[in-house]
């Protein structure tokens, strides 16, 4: 058994210590106050031919924008219930008017509420109602 055995170990762990000291500059760049979700975690609903799926009721957390896209090749009027007031939730009331392939997000859903919407422009179609719970 040889004592020199712990020299290159103890090189090793200092090795480890100058990385730990090097990574731990944080990458802070400046922008909006809003925290946007991070990538992967993007809440989404999808209009489609087949009007509001994918999904039509959505769980989310306080504090979530939740991105509309519209895959139909109409335009659709995404708004709070109730029809016409839409005060329910005026955060949904930001994704509004969407043409053919756009896309737009809620607000900041901050508050622990259910969130019924609709289409405007097609309020009575049961297809293109949906609903976002904010648990
Ligand atoms: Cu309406």
């Amino acid at each position: 058994m040889s004592k020199s055995a712990g020299r290159p170990f103890r090189a090793v762990s200092l090795v480890l210590a100058l990385s730990i000291t090097l990574c731990s500059c944080g990458g802070g760049s400046a922008g909006p106050a809003t925290q946007p979700s991070p990538p992967g975690t993007t809440f989404r609903i999808t209009i489609g031919a087949n009007g509001v799926g994918s999904p039509t009721e959505l769980v989310v957390p306080p504090g979530t924008r939740v991105l509309f896209t519209n895959n139909h090749n109409r335009a659709h009027d995404m708004t709070s219930d109730p029809h016409p007031d839409h005060d329910i939730c005026p955060d949904i009331n930001q994704v509004g008017f969407l043409s053919p392939g756009q896309s737009r997000e809620t607000g900041n859903m901050v508050v622990v509420r259910s969130c019924g919407f609709h289409d405007h422009l097609d309020f009575d179609n049961r297809g293109l109602q949906g609903r976002i719970v904010v648990r």
